[in-house]
């Protein structure tokens, strides 16, 4: 990775809605109404003006995102995305999954968003291999930064210890490649 990128990306272990950022993404399910695991946590700490927004935007396809305010969160934005289910991977499951990533960083863009957190997309109750998702993630979030300005910083936020070591391992990789 070029010393330029290698700044502009980093991995941290947390809690996303804590993100002192212009937008935190979710991984949210095609309603937009709220679940469990990230989106739980994301719709909790912004309080219930966030469904109210979400229920106006009438749901996401899988693949694309949305963006709404923060509410009472840290982050002005959340950006809405909503992740593939891993059905063994003959079912578009790499494309959509890099289209999330692709999706969130253009929208964020297109609202002057400066710095951004993604959680690991798909890799919960969706069940995306972790490694394999991973490898995705930072390639298409790579490759997005190398022909756009902003935003000009993102995090990627993991929950677990695990989780953090694989980005760790696999941005390090990056960076040597
Ligand atoms: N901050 C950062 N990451 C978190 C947090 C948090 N507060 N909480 C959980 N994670 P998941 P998915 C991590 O299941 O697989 C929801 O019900 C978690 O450890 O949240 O895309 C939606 O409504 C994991 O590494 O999302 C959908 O129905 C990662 O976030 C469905 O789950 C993603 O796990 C989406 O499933």
């Amino acid at each position: 990775m070029s010393d330029e990128l290698d700044t502009r990306l980093s991995v941290e272990q947390g809690d996303i809605t804590r993100q002192q950022v212009d937008a935190i993404v979710n991984a949210a399910n095609e309603s937009l109404l709220g679940g469990g695991g990230v989106d739980g946590a994301i719709h909790r700490a912004a309080g219930p003006e966030l469904l109210a927004e979400c229920r106006s935007v009438g749901g996401c396809p899988t693949g694309e995102a949305r963006l709404t305010q923060g509410y009472r969160l840290p982050a002005k934005y959340v950006i809405h995305t909503v992740g593939p289910v891993w059905h063994g991977g003959g079912q578009d499951e790499d494309a959509l999954l890099a289209a999330c990533y692709r999706n969130s960083l253009a929208l964020a863009a297109e609202h002057g968003v400066r710095s951004i957190a993604f959680p690991a997309i798909s890799t919960g109750v969706y069940r995306f291999p972790l490694e394999r998702a991973t490898r995705l993630a930072v390639e298409t979030v790579r490759r997005v930064l190398a022909s756009s300005e902003l935003p000009e910083r993102v995090v990627f936020v993991c929950f677990d210890e695990a989780t953090t070591a694989v980005y760790r391992e696999i941005l390090e990789g990056a960076a040597d490649g």
